[in-house]
């Protein structure tokens, strides 16, 4: 049975472009409940550990230093089906390949800089979430 919480960030792009609030009224609309909800900066050690999974991948670098470059919103999300359903909130990766819509379509800048992450699978999404909120 597909779990009922997910995780997300506001990235940097989307909190300095003044969209965290826009994005987070679309989230309550989908029928999303928040759970969690914390405004940080990630450290570089942070932003690294999370992304860890990509540390061999070319873009590891920048995405370290954007995802740093300013705050962002990390939250636990509850719904059913969670994780499927949000990601198909958010649209895809490369905001070029995104569903007209989505929230990455409408406020992502690049494929570095999409606005928003979430999680991919149940398992991460409580990995995820227990390193902002355990
Ligand atoms: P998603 O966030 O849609 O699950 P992943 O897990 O493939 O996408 O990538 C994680 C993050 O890495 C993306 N949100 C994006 O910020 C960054 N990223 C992915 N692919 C690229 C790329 N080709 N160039 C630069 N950054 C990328």
């Amino acid at each position: 049975m597909a779990g009922t919480k997910t995780f997300t960030m506001i990235k940097p792009d989307a909190t300095a472009a003044g969209n965290t609030g826009k994005i987070i009224d679309r989230i309550i609309q989908a029928g999303f409940s928040i759970v969690e909800m914390k405004w940080t900066t990630l450290s570089n050690d942070q932003a690294k550990k999370f992304y860890e999974v990509h540390a061999e991948r070319p873009f590891y670098g920048e995405l370290v230093e954007y995802m740093t470059s300013g705050p962002i919103v990390a939250a636990v999300l509850e719904k059913d089906n969670a994780v499927e359903d949000y990601r198909t909130l958010i649209g895809a990766t490369n905001p070029k390949e995104a569903a007209p819509g989505t929230i990455r379509a409408e406020f992502a800048e690049s494929i570095a800089a999409n606005a928003v992450h979430g999680s991919d699978s149940d398992e991460n999404a409580k990995i995820e979430g227990d390193f902002f909120f355990a």
